[in-house]
């Protein structure tokens, strides 16, 4: 239901007091929008919470209720149905896991109210207007065929790499998992290990402590899939004696590609990082304007991401055929990050 700028009804007396009448603001109304965020885990999901509130602020003629479900998928479903009851005009979901959503969103449709997913995708249920997002599988084989082209300019010929994976069930631990192990199985990779980091720090931080530990001196890459996990694991490290970057033992790769993130690769620790891009909420504006003009959006809309290095981590690679290129992480680069 549409809340009025003005509140209830405004009444005007005319100074001659011949007419008192009823004004109603109709033409300003707010459109209100629930958004159901997955929680606060890292600086990606940080910098993804500042876009939908910036653009839909009172200012840009939206009223916006946001949860933060803190990693809870049941009070992630919760928080929808509550938009349901408050009648909101559209419902932004970021799926904390990709099934599971076929009933709340049957729901949704049965009250009318379109629904609009972001980052994550819902891998269960087509019941949503449009999905706005990254391809995580491409991201995984980015890592993947960098990490196959920049053994080989190292003449390093052996490959056993540990993974700390994001949030077991999340379609950004799906995608990015299985797109690297796709290129690890062709070429032959040992993956000794892939445990749940659960995308924060501290994850991180416990994963790498036990991976130090059980495969001392045996693993020469570690996949982080978010920046926040790679901090973690990089204390882990530093604690273990075991050196990483561009110039250590270990080959460090990283997802998001966060100002804190492309720092840590200016400052030759993380040897490549593959950006997740989560400033969405302006495409999701799109969306409901689209809706609001009564046109159809696109079902599926795709962020634009980059692949960051050093100079040194620069080097020719393929997704199926289609050349990538490295962006070098200077100054300036990580000035206009997220
Ligand atoms: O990579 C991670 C966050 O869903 C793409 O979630 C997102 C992931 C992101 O916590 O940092």
């Amino acid at each position: 239901m549409r809340k009025s700028v003005f509140g209830a009804c405004v009444t005007v007396s005319m100074i001659a007091g011949l007419a008192v009448g009823c004004m109603t603001a109709s033409a300003d109304e707010l459109i209100n929008v629930g958004f159901a965020q997955v929680g606060h885990e890292s600086d990606w999901r940080t910098a993804s919470t500042k876009s939908c509130q910036d653009v839909f602020s009172e200012e840009n003629g939206y009223n916006l209720s946001f949860v933060d479900c803190d990693n809870d998928e049941a009070a992630q479903k919760e928080a929808v149905r509550s938009f349901i009851e408050q009648e909101v005009d559209y419902i932004i979901i970021d799926p904390i896991i990709a099934t599971g959503w076929d009933t709340v969103l049957t729901e949704c449709e049965d009250a009318g109210i379109p629904v609009i997913v972001i980052d994550r995708t819902i891998d269960d249920s087509d019941k949503y207007v449009s999905w706005v997002g990254s391809n995580f599988k491409t991201e995984g084989l980015a890592a993947g065929e960098w990490l196959k082209a920049y053994a080989e300019k190292k003449g390093i010929e052996e490959i056993n790499a540990l993974v700390i994976s994001g949030s077991t069930g999340a379609s950004a631990q799906i995608g990015r998992s299985d797109g690297f192990r796709e290129v690890a199985e062709a070429n032959g990779w040992n993956i000794l290990d892939e445990q749940t980091g659960d995308f924060t720090e501290a994850g991180g931080q416990e994963v790498m402590e036990s991976y130090c530990k059980s495969y001392e001196g045996k693993f020469n890459v570690v996949v982080c899939q978010n920046d926040n996990e790679a901090f973690g694991a990089m204390t882990a490290m530093d604690n273990a004696g075991v050196s990483y970057g561009p110039n250590g033992d270990v080959i460090l790769i990283s997802f998001d590609a966060c100002t804190a993130g492309l720092e840590d690769v200016k400052a030759e620790k993380i040897t490549a990082d593959f950006e997740c891009n989560p400033l969405a909420a302006p495409f999701v504006e799109e969306v409901i304007q689209q809706l609001e003009a009564g046109e159809e959006p696109e079902k599926e809309v795709y962020m634009v991401e980059h692949w960051y290095g050093l100079e040194d981590a620069v080097v020719d690679f393929e997704i199926d055929g289609e050349a990538q290129e490295m962006t070098v992480v200077t100054d300036e680069v990580i000035e206009a990050q997220y």
